[in-house]
């Protein structure tokens, strides 16, 4: 049986609707309507399949929407992937510490995958965008939270970064281990 240790995390610089995988996880906002960033990035390439089972959910298990640091499932439509798990994070705070919910994120989005039975899930860095986290810290938090939750049927975890720098810190935080 795997362990932790053995799934592997790999890291590409890209956008991450062009992955194929069995999950591309979105980095939502509570409404689950779509936004900016990866969310409208999403939405704008998968279709509106994704749309309307995200109004299926508001309508019933999620009527005041999806709660920070939650993940839900949906088709993923026209991406190359079987389903999209759509998290919250958090909005960073210099006043307060939300690290517990980043983390969250990413704990509660694999354990989805691995419900659904996937073993490739492509992570965002969730937070660091609209939402303001230090690219330093989040890929820590995200790194150091997928290596300690990642389990069987999940083989693969890659995060998929968007510019140099995005890449650059979580290279370096891979390499210590989060
Ligand atoms: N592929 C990979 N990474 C991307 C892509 C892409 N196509 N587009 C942006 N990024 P963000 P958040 C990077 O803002 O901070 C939305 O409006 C980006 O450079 O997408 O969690 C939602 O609806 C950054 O490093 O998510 C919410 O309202 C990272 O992905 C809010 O934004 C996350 O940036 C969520 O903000």
């Amino acid at each position: 049986m795997r362990t932790p240790e053995t799934v592997s995390v790999t890291l590409v610089r890209g956008d991450i609707t062009e992955q194929t995988v069995d999950v591309i996880v979105n980095a939502a906002n509570s409404s689950l309507l779509g936004g900016g960033g990866v969310d409208g990035a999403i939405h704008r390439r998968g279709g509106v399949d994704i749309l309307r089972e995200c109004r299926e959910l508001r309508a019933s298990h999620y009527g005041k929407g999806l709660p920070t640091g939650r993940a839900v499932a949906t088709t993923a439509g026209r991406l190359d992937a079987r389903w999209v798990v759509h998290t919250v994070g958090p909005v960073w705070s210099g006043a307060e510490d939300r690290s517990a919910l980043l983390a969250s994120c990413y704990r509660e989005s694999l354990r989805v995958a691995a419900e659904l039975g996937a073993r490739t899930v492509a992570f965002p860095a969730i937070s660091t965008g609209i939402y303001g986290w230090p690219m330093d810290d989040g890929a820590r938090i995200a790194v150091r939270t997928v290596l300690a939750e990642a389990v069987p049927p999940v083989e693969e975890v890659r995060f998929v970064l968007f510019d140099a720098h995005a890449y650059e810190e979580f290279r370096e935080a891979l390499a210590g281990r989060g």
